[in-house]
């Protein structure tokens, strides 16, 4: 064994032995329990960071310690290959997105191996290989069959002036990202999914996923949205059309004074066929592009239509406006205004001078100022007719019953989930497997055109998608006639929403799934990732798989059984202000620092002497220059180090505070566990350990070893507090060298005690562990060896602790034998200094004993 602790030189052979042996290959067996930990893949952007570095800590920490307790592992990794960033940087490289694309992924496949994750390659999953987007593509077509994907013109953002669609992220404060030109908004058709048909099992199931954060199930739950209310309808004035609102305040209908429609509702466009100024409006509405967020806070604005509507119960005449806050694609993009009652037509009504009509009033019998704001609460109807003196629920009944008698209303769910839109004009994706023929007709591509191949070696020339600007490539045939293929691509949420169900096959060439491998290991046991995919990721996640289940290839509802949320990474930013009154970002790593005693930063300096401004800690980003580079630290530390200080420093659902005296740390407990190993074994012990020929002492840190396994497994285990499990182990590391290596049973202790950290830090610092069980003389590898077990009768005191007491003031604590009489610690507590001090002049007058805790004199 060798005498320092080289991580430079264990880490590269243990992890060729891995890589030699294929210890991580998952081979399904029958014959044990199955553990699929997968965690989210990564985008190859080029380099690893540390969220991805923490995120599949974590992930190897779980996996390895599910393999020592029996389980059939699967930890696989995979590349989320399509997007954006790719096209980008190919431009800007003068290159491929697909070189770009497969250069990264050499390089972080590498990065991640250095990290030591147990992960098997020979599943690796690469998105924007054929073999893969084939059976997506098949499947979409499939899903077309079955009546659950449609086309449909739908608004994207347009640049006029270089002719082409701009994802949001090319959208600059309204403008083009490249040629500054004012960005508009254009309607083209489009490709759906409709998982708008899944909303009530996504919702509902929620409830079936106990091990999943709250946090993430009620992201979910607002996303979708549901809610229940009443579709009414008013017959148009001298008209022998109608028009359908949707509201969920059915009791309010006396109170409305207008309705409002959405600027491309076809009432508005009717409208202002013969009203310019309201085709003005109505384009403007248009080009504005608002988030749902925005609406309550945005200026409200509108124009009457010169159309009125019948009151279904008062007849009375109402206007029709057309709002800008009404939007198209939620209920049926019209609204029953009640200004009394609801913030927007409140705010709405007092710019264009509406009535304001108060139809409900407080329960506690107050009144409201309607000329400051609406009363927005549920309450008691008023100035309703028939219907005064109703509550909520009375009234929403009894007003909808009324309407649908009348043929004028009917009860309505609605989901604020949309239908999820998948095309995108995009080069670097999956072509959509649709073609169009000579007459129009859109049809599925038949399997055996699949895959419809990206090509991969083009020329970016930062304008057209390469197969938009070549007419050629769409050209195919369909039954031996013309047809065009789609030029659009698939959004890249499509990929990562079945890349978790084909690592179970990943080369299988017959279907999209085996479904016996499926079905043996899905659904995942544990998927780990960052809480910034709560509802897109995560959602479409679900109801892909409900998709696959329905199709037959899985049994299971959900994907995944447990679901954890790593916390962000950050580090301390620290900046100075240019002569231009710029902010300059300085990394960490270039920052000399003055701390005060208690580790504080009181000044930061950079190579220049510069004295900086220390902003505090922040997420790592390239903005604030305050990224550390994993690969880096592994460089400099091991990545034993890294994975140590990264499960150390916090919870895994909190955030992380990158600190590098933390990493120096973790560096120095593995260098004297090393050091331990290697004085022991000057001297192994040659005997196993004989718990009755112990001497107290030697019982104690038996106990305190095996106390310690108890707490590590559970905390391993079952809570995934990895922090406190380090923390206890660093504890007991610290009995351990103080522990004496002079007897037999010294030294059987101490061996019992070495196996047992050894195996209990294995998972979180799989090298220097694997090494040191070799060194301590394990004929076997650690890789399949057994989680260690705490050992009952060890951990049974024979001695404990009593608080002793003077009058409510603790002034001892005495150990004692564990059986020992309340008399006879009595007579122990007297005769502590302290507390016959304290006892001196005083008459006994009563004794408390709490059992094995707490001895108390009453004197006087
Ligand atoms: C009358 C009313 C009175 C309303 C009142 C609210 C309060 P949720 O819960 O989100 O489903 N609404 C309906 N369709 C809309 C659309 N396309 N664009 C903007 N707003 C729309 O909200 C439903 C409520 O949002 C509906 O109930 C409707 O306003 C509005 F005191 O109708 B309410």
């Amino acid at each position: 064994m060798q005498e320092q602790y080289r991580p430079d030189l264990i880490e590269p052979a243990v992890q060729q032995y891995w890589a030699e042996n294929k210890t991580f290959k998952a081979i399904k067996d029958t014959n044990k329990p199955k553990y699929y930990c997968l965690s989210m893949f990564p985008y190859p952007s080029g380099r690893l960071h540390m969220g991805h570095v923490r995120n599949y800590t974590i992930s190897d920490v779980v996996s390895r310690y599910q393999r020592m307790n029996g389980k059939n592992v699967l930890q696989p990794m995979g590349w989320d290959a399509f997007g954006l960033p790719a096209e980008g940087a190919a431009i800007k490289n003068k290159t491929a997105p697909a070189k770009w694309t497969y250069e990264n992924i050499d390089y972080m496949k590498n990065q991640l191996k250095i990290l030591g994750f147990g992960l098997d390659w020979d599943r690796e999953v690469t998105t924007c290989k054929p073999e893969y987007y084939k059976w997506e593509q098949w499947f979409f077509t499939e899903l077309y069959k079955k009546g659950l994907v449609y086309k449909k013109t739908s608004t994207v953002n347009w640049c006029p002036n270089d002719e082409t669609v701009l994802a949001n992220e090319q959208v600059h404060e309204g403008c083009c990202w490249r040629c500054d030109t004012p960005v508009e908004q254009k309607d083209i058709p489009q490709w759906f999914i409709k998982i708008t048909d899944y909303a009530e099992q996504l919702l509902g199931d929620l409830d079936h996923l106990p091990l999943w954060p709250d946090q993430v199930k009620t992201m979910q739950r607002n996303w979708i949205g549901r809610s229940e209310g009443v579709e009414i309808t008013f017959k148009l004035d001298q008209s022998d059309d109608s028009l359908t609102v949707y509201t969920t305040r059915p009791d309010t209908l006396f109170g409305v004074s207008y309705v409002a429609v959405a600027a491309a509702h076809p009432l508005a466009e009717k409208a202002a066929e013969h009203h310019p100024e309201l085709a003005q409006f109505i384009q403007e509405c248009k080009n504005t592009k608002v988030a749902e967020a925005e609406l309550a806070t945005m200026e409200k604005k509108g124009m009457a239509t010169g159309f009125y509507v019948i009151h279904p119960l008062t007849g009375e005449k109402v206007p029709v406006w057309v709002a800008n806050f009404v939007l198209m694609h939620y209920g049926t993009g019209a609204v029953m205004a009640v200004p009394g009652h609801d913030e927007r037509d409140h705010e709405f009504a007092l710019k264009y001078d509406l009535p304001i009509k108060q139809v409900i009033a407080p329960l506690d019998g107050s009144a409201w100022d309607f000329s400051q704001a609406a009363f927005t609460e549920h309450g008691k109807l008023v100035n309703s007719g028939d219907y005064n003196g109703l509550d909520f629920e009375g009234a929403f009944d009894r007003i909808s019953e009324k309407l649908a008698q009348m043929g004028a209303g009917k009860k309505q769910t609605n989901y604020r989930l949309r239908d999820w839109g998948v095309s995108r004009q995009r080069y670097w994706g999956a072509p959509i497997p649709m073609l169009t023929l000579e007459n129009g007709e859109v049809v599925p591509a038949p399997l055996q055109d699949l895959p419809i191949e990206l090509p991969e070696d083009v020329v970016m020339d930062g304008v057209k998608s390469p197969i938009k600007a070549d007419p050629e490539w769409a050209k195919t045939t369909y039954n031996g006639q013309p047809a065009y293929k789609e030029t659009d691509t698939f959004d890249t949420f499509m990929e990562s929403s079945w890349y978790y169900a084909r690592y179970t096959s990943p080369q299988f060439a017959d279907a999209m799934l085996d479904k016996e491998e499926a079905n043996y290991w899905l659904p995942v046991d544990q998927y780990i990732g960052g809480i910034e995919h709560a509802t897109m990721h995560l959602l479409y996640f679900r109801f892909f798989h409900k998709l696959l289940r329905d199709a037959g290839f899985v049994t299971s509802d959900e994907p995944a059984d447990k679901l954890l949320c790593q916390g962000m990474v950050l580090a301390d930013a620290f900046y100075y202000t240019s002569p231009t009154n710029e902010r300059i970002w300085v990394s960490p790593t270039e920052v000399t620092l003055e701390r005060d005693e208690k580790g504080r930063i009181l000044k930061a300096y950079d190579k220049e002497g510069r004295e900086l401004v220390h902003s505090g800690m922040t997420k790592m980003s390239k903005s604030k220059n305050n990224g550390i580079d994993p690969q880096e630290m592994v460089e400099k530390y091991g990545a034993d180090t890294v994975r140590l200080f990264m499960m150390f420093a916090s919870p895994a659902e909190m955030t992380l505070e990158w600190q590098e005296s933390g990493v120096e740390g973790a560096k120095r407990f593995l260098g004297r566990l090393w050091n331990l190993v290697f004085e022991y074994n000057k001297n192994p012990a040659e005997t196993a350990v004989e718990p009755t020929a112990l001497s107290n002492t030697q019982k104690a840190l038996r106990r305190d070893v095996h106390k310690t396994i108890a707490k590590v497994s559970d905390d391993i285990g079952r809570r995934q507090t990895f922090n406190t499990a380090i923390a206890a182990i660093m504890e007991l590391m610290n009995k351990l060298t103080k522990a004496p290596l002079v007897e037999a049973q010294d030294r059987a202790i101490m061996a019992e005690a070495l196996n047992a950290v050894v195996r209990m830090l294995y998972p979180i610092t799989p090298h220097i562990c694997f090494q040191l069980w070799k060194d301590l003389g394990n004929a076997d590898t650690i890789d399949f060896a057994p989680w260690v077990q705490a050992d009952e009768q060890a951990m049974i005191d024979d001695e404990k602790l009593v608080v002793v007491q003077v009058n409510g003031k603790v002034r001892a604590k005495v150990t004692v034998p564990a059986d020992m009489s309340e008399e006879d610690i009595k007579q122990v507590a007297l005769a502590d200094s302290n507390v016959s001090k304290h006892l001196e002049g005083l008459n006994i007058v009563k004794t408390i004993y709490v059992p094995g805790k707490l001895f108390s004199f009453v004197a006087k």
